[in-house]
């Protein structure tokens, strides 16, 4: 952390214009009257990331509201999530998303949702104690790719994920689990999904 970081303070989301980057300069952002952290639905995110555009060097506190949303392809670099509220991140509509670097705490049931056909890719990152790393929205059947390079995934149940679709795949390489505490092994669905 910088000499200067510094705790700021959200009362609504911050929208990230398409193709721009907000470069939180490892500031804290702390949420206020955007929800509580716990697992009520509608819950507001911290940043509204539209199409192309770059979240960076930015850790958000408790409580984690509805995390951070993806419209498009999107990118969250060095963003450290201290205390996942309903859950880490969201797909709301399509595109090639990218996590990379620093670390997610603490999510009561899912880290990254999926509610829309994507590619997500998790890159030197770590979550720890969920049950879920990814959920594709429950009962859907649009195609998804995951991908998990090099990531760390610890007191989970589902490490790298569940989907009810057929088509979408998961694939890691270099993925350290550790505690893990599930019984169906680190996805939920069909064996032929993961590589
Ligand atoms: O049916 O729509 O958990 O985006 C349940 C809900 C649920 C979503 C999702 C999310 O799938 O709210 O947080
Ligand atoms: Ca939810
Ligand atoms: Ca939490
Ligand atoms: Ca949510």
């Amino acid at each position: 952390a910088s000499a200067s970081a510094a705790t700021v303070t959200f009362t609504s989301t911050y929208v990230i214009p398409a193709g721009s980057t907000y470069n939180g300069n490892g500031n804290t952002i702390k949420a206020s009257g955007m929800g509580d952290g716990g697992q009520g639905e509608g819950q507001k995110p911290f940043f509204r990331l539209n199409a192309n555009s770059t979240l960076r060097n930015v850790k958000l506190s408790a409580p984690g509201v509805d995390g951070c949303h993806f419209y498009g392809n999107g990118t969250m670099n060095e963003v450290t999530w201290q205390d996942v509220g309903e859950d880490q991140f969201t797909v709301k509509s399509g595109g090639n998303c990218w996590v990379s670097g620093a670390s997610a705490v603490n999510a009561s049931d899912k880290f990254g949702q999926a509610n829309a056909a994507t590619s997500v890719t998790l890159y030197y990152h770590t979550q720890t104690n969920g049950l879920k790393n990814i959920r594709q929205l429950g009962g859907s059947t649009f195609t998804c790719n995951f991908y998990y390079d090099n990531n760390r995934a610890a007191t989970t149940k589902e490490a790298i994920g569940r989907t009810d679709a057929s088509s979408t795949r998961f694939g890691y390489r270099a993925m350290t689990v550790t505690n893990f505490t599930g019984s169906n092994g680190w996805w939920y669905g069909r064996s032929s999904q993961a590589f």
